[in-house]
């Protein structure tokens, strides 16, 4: 249970929770907030809650300091607390809470697309808001489906997902995700989808950056476009570096070859840019790092630095105007969310680009990576670990895993790490680690040292 005499606020709920597991988790106050992605039975039982947060730590309602080795969820890019940033959500709370963007409009979300028009990779222009990456990326698949039926191709309904994947957890990106426990237990799924195989394994373990691979991944592609033929093929989504399935690297060339793959045989390629967005690789999108031109890319996280919920998506000229000069007079693409450009969080995404510009946040990260790098191959040697990758501001660890037991090994670090101060992310057996973009020098070896250290302890 936690420690007496923090409760402050909403967060001093924790601190009333029964002793007694049982009614924790049946009658207890913490029993009625269904949490996502959560063990909720172990949860309850053992809370561990976080009351604020600045710059790079979190505080946690038991009174102790926890160093952000995650971004919260690969989202704060730009640290806790950023004044620009908070001032400007406040600000607009107060001038206009809520205005509709269906048949209407307000100046902010026009504002924001034009600043993110600027440092989208040249072409992909026309920027489409939504709530969350998960809305993201099946806007995505309905902007590529929408794209072919107006050029009149309506046959081409097919579209490509990796194993590994994540798109997040609607039943668009839930389909052409390749995480199968996010899959298994949920019926039927979008119909005619097929995945191109991951590239976990594809480079030696122990790779520094992008590595290279004598294998062609992405004959894989080339297979299924002879399966189906091309003309039922509508678009290719994937992850320029897989986030959640574990920090999976492109191998060298890998990205260029879906690229040239995709347009030789008139397919769509989405960039999945929810984690990599917004400086993760030193530049402002993977597309960019990676010199790969997609046609529609996604993006949410970083958008906002995480404060406000908002994902967007940018499509290429070709994209958007096919999609709207074809349509009859009317509504364009039958398609929108009731936060599509909510005032707060396109306040908190301009604030956001300001702080970003005006900190020089997303080169900082790039002059940081060769450290980062280095820092984490540190940790090659430590105890159970089977690979270290690492890329721009992302790092993970690979642990063997126990006999009979995947992930508890990782989960167990997770815990002792997070009660030692370090907050790190695990899945699977491995730990996934992406700090904010202001992390320092003295940081990074901070988490290395208590990554090896806890390593050295756990069985
Ligand atoms: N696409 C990608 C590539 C993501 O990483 C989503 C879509 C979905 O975004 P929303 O906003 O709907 O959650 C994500 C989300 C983790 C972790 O620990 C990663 C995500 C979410 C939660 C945890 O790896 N990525």
């Amino acid at each position: 249970m936690m420690d007496e005499g923090v409760g402050r606020g909403a967060a001093h709920v924790a601190l009333d929770t029964d002793a007694s597991p049982e009614a924790a988790h049946d009658e207890g106050p913490l029993s009625n907030f269904w949490m996502p992605f959560t063990d909720n039975r172990y949860f309850k039982t053992s809370p561990r809650m976080f009351e604020r947060a600045s710059g790079m730590y979190y505080h946690t309602t038991d009174g102790r300091q926890v160093l952000d080795a995650t971004a919260g969820l690969w989202c704060v890019n730009a640290g806790h607390g950023q004044p620009g940033v908070v001032r400007a959500i406040q600000d607009q709370a107060a001038v206009m809470d809520f205005a509709p963007t269906f048949q209407l409009g307000h100046p902010l979300p026009f504002e924001l697309a034009r600043r993110l028009a600027g440092i989208m990779p040249k072409g992909l222009d026309r920027i489409f808001f939504t709530g969350s990456g998960s809305e993201s990326a099946d806007t995505a698949l309905k902007m590529a489906l929408a794209y072919h039926r107006a050029r009149g191709d309506a046959g081409r309904f097919r579209l490509i997902g990796r194993a590994r994947g994540y798109h997040g957890v609607n039943f668009g990106g839930m389909s052409v995700g390749g995480i199968g426990p996010n899959r298994k237990g949920f019926g039927a799924h979008v119909m005619g989808i097929d995945h191109l195989g991951h590239t976990h394994g594809a480079v030696a373990p122990f790779s520094r950056g992008q590595a290279s691979t004598n294998n062609d991944l992405a004959v894989e592609l080339e297979n299924l476009v002879a399966l189906h033929g091309a003309e039922q093929i509508a678009a290719v989504i994937v992850e320029p570096v897989a986030g959640s399935t574990g920090v999976l690297i492109p191998p060298r060339g890998y990205l260029e070859r879906l690229r040239a793959i995709t347009k030789q045989h008139g397919i769509l390629l989405i960039f999945d840019e929810v984690i990599t967005a917004f400086g993760r690789l030193g530049t402002p999108t993977a597309a960019e790092y990676f010199g790969v031109t997609p046609d529609i890319l996604t993006m949410a996280k970083g958008l906002t630095n995480g404060a406000v919920p908002m994902g967007a998506v940018a499509a290429s000229r070709e994209v958007h105007d096919t999609i709207v000069h074809n349509a009859a007079p009317g509504i364009e693409f039958m398609h929108g969310y009731t936060y599509s450009g909510h005032p707060l969080a396109s306040a908190a995404g301009i604030a956001t680009l300001d702080v970003y510009a005006e900190q020089g946040l997303f080169a900082r990260a790039g002059a940081m990576a060769a450290y980062w790098e280095e820092a984490m191959h540190n940790l090659s040697g430590a105890r159970h670990v089977i690979d270290v990758r690492n890329l721009g501001l992302v790092a993970g660890i690979e642990l063997e895993a126990r006999a009979g037991k995947p992930g508890a090994r990782a989960m167990e670090v997770f815990r002792t790490l997070f009660d030692e101060g370090l907050l790190v992310r695990v899945t699977g057996d491995i730990i996934a680690l992406s700090p904010p973009l202001i992390v320092e020098k003295a940081q990074v070896d901070e988490m290395v040292e208590r990554i090896g250290d806890v390593l050295g302890r756990t069985a």
